[in-house]
C-alpha cells in the first residue's frame, strides 16, 4: 500500500540518535574511505536494471532530495525520532531503468556481522513496493549533518514504515532481482536469515 509512516516535528527530534548494531565497519577498506573523506567510496547500482550505474556521494547529493522526520523503531524496544535527508530509491530507480522482472532491491553493506567463526555481510531486501515508497531513501544526512559514523556513514536506507533491521547502514551496493533465494541464507536479510521476518511491519 501506499500508506505513508508518521511524521514530526523538529521539536520532536531525540538529542542523540542512539546507535545500534555495527557502529563502525571492521578493516582498513571502511579505514581509507573515512580518512578520504568518501570521496571514493561509489554506491553501485545493478542486477535487472537496463544502465548499471556508479555514483559519487558528491553525485548522491546532487540528486532532488526530501527531508523527513520519523521514529525508528528497534525490534529490541527502543525507539528513536531523528531527521533523515537523502534521495529517494525511486529516483536511483528511474535513472538506473530497473527491468519489469525486478521484485526486490537488496542492499548490500559494507560491514561483516560475526556469525560463529564466519563473518558475514549485513544485507537487507525490500518489495518494489517499499522501493518505490514516497519515504524511501537513501539517506546521507542525519538530523541537518553528514551521517555519523556510527548510524551508517556515508549513506544508509530509510524504509520508514518498517522496523529498524530494515534499514541498512553502510549501503555501498544495490541490487535489483527478482528472487533473494541466492543471497545469505536465502530469507532476505541478515536478521532474516537468523528467524526474524522478512516484513518487519510496526
Ligand atoms: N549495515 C548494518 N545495518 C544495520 C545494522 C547493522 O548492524 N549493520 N543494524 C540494524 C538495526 S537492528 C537497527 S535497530 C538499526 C540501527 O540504526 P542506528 O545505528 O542508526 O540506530 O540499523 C540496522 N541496520
Ligand atoms: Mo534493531
Amino acid at each position: 500500500g501506499r500508506g505513508m509512516a508518521e511524521e514530526f516535528t523538529p521539536r520532536d527530534i531525540a538529542p542523540v540518535f542512539r546507535p545500534n548494531g555495527t557502529t563502525r565497519p571492521a578493516g582498513e577498506a571502511y579505514a581509507a574511505l573515512l580518512r578520504d573523506g568518501f570521496a571514493s567510496w561509489r554506491l553501485q547500482v545493478e542486477g535487472l536494471v537496463e544502465r548499471p550505474g556508479s555514483f559519487t556521494l558528491a553525485q548522491l547529493r546532487a540528486m532532488p532530495s526530501r527531508t523527513q522526520i520519523t521514529r525508528h523503531d528497534c525490534v529490541e524496544g527502543w525507539s528513536c525520532i531523528g531527521q533523515w535527508t537523502g534521495v529517494r530509491l525511486s529516483h536511483v530507480l528511474r535513472l538506473v531503468g530497473a527491468k519489469p522482472q525486478a521484485r526486490y532491491v537488496v542492499f548490500h553493506c559494507m560491514d561483516l556481522m560475526e556469525e560463529g567463526a564466519y563473518r558475514v555481510p549485513y544485507y537487507e531486501s525490500v518489495d518494489m513496493d517499499d522501493a518505490y515508497h514516497e519515504q524511501t531513501l537513501l539517506a546521507w544526512d542525519l538530523n541537518g549533518r553528514p551521517l555519523p559514523v556510527e548510524n551508517g556513514a556515508p549513506l544508509r536506507a530509510r524504509v520508514e514504515r518498517q522496523l529498524g533491521y530494515k534499514q541498512p547502514k553502510y549501503v555501498q551496493r544495490i541490487e535489483l532481482v527478482d528472487s533473494f533465494a541466492a543471497h545469505g541464507a536465502g530469507r532476505g536479510g541478515y536478521w532474516e536469515d537468523l528467524g526474524y521476518t522478512w516484513y518487519g511491519g510496526i
